[in-house]
């Protein structure tokens, strides 16, 4: 997979309703998704979650006018850029970049166009109890440090949304800390003492992928792309350091050996091919 390739999206046009109960999408077949194809009829409900609407962290409604919005651009301390090139923006509302999904507005998303993530993927080699690692058809096995997610209960890597001013890369040590250590429901300063240990643990990381998201959440005018570091502990003694506890939005966190039988959520498993790619593992 390219790092900045623009994937398809199918997740986000499964049949049935859209996740944490919007309405049901307007279907749109394979080859319906590109905006170039004429799609006669197509006519998506639009829906913006209540808990979008209501958050202090979300945009504006683009139909209010009350704020003028700069896509493909730094707004203030937004950024509305896309790693995937400039997308379209039609009177005035981005348009996503892969095409249709059935569904319009912002849906479970806070932000018009581009919504940014990213996601720390913290890997060490599968070891028997005799230290020795684990093979399998001929490969070394890697596990990855997983969470079940709150919302959906699928496995997941540990990431979350850049905040308004927020560098990505503060976006991954926050995140990991707040799913995987329970940073938030810490004191302040056992927080700073997380907060360094992540910071030494992944001062060097490969950039996995970087781009769209097939997320289950994306409509026509907002979507996620993410910035996707896997973090290696080739030993495996570094990341014993850490006391995996699930917070904010995990409901779990553990380590999960990665191969083709995981399923996760969104593109994750795209992210967890790659990373067993260049590690020479078994996938
Ligand atoms: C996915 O959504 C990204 O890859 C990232 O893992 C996640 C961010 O959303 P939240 O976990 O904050 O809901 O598209």
């Amino acid at each position: 997979m390219d790092s900045t390739k623009v994937v398809g999206h199918s997740k986000c046009r499964s049949r049935g309703n859209y996740p944490g109960g919007g309405p049901v999408r307007f279907p749109v077949s394979d080859d319906k998704v590109p905006w170039s194809v004429d799609y006669p009829g197509y006519d998506p409900p639009e829906y913006t979650a209540d808990r979008v609407l209501q958050s202090d962290r979300s945009d504006e409604d683009i139909k209010s006018g009350k704020h003028k919005f700069r896509f493909n651009e730094v707004d203030k301390k937004v950024d509305r850029r896309s790693y995937t090139g400039r997308y379209p923006v039609v009177n005035g509302v981005p348009m996503n970049p892969v095409g249709r999904t059935g569904i319009a507005a912002r849906g479970r998303l806070r932000k018009w166009g581009p919504n940014h993530a990213a996601d720390a993927i913290a890997t060490r080699w599968k070891r028997g109890s005799n230290g020795e690692q684990v093979v399998k058809e001929g490969k070394p096995v890697l596990q990855f440090i997983a969470i079940r997610r709150q919302d959906n209960g699928e496995t997941a890597i540990p990431g979350g949304m850049v905040e308004a001013g927020e560098q990505v890369s503060e976006t991954l040590l926050r995140e990991f800390g707040e799913e995987a250590l329970s940073s938030l429901d810490v004191s302040s300063d056992e927080r700073l003492k997380i907060k360094a240990l992540v910071t030494e643990l992944f001062a060097h990381g490969d950039k996995i992928y970087e781009g769209y998201v097939d997320d289950p959440r994306n409509t026509d005018n907002a979507w996620t792309e993410t910035l996707a570091i896997n973090f290696h502990d080739d030993t495996g003694v570094a990341f014993e350091k850490f006391t995996l506890k699930a917070g904010d939005d995990a409901a779990e966190v553990f380590w999960a050996d990665i191969g083709h039988e995981l399923n996760l959520f969104a593109s994750h498993s795209d992210f967890m091919q790659k990373v067993a790619e260049i590690r020479g593992a078994y996938y």
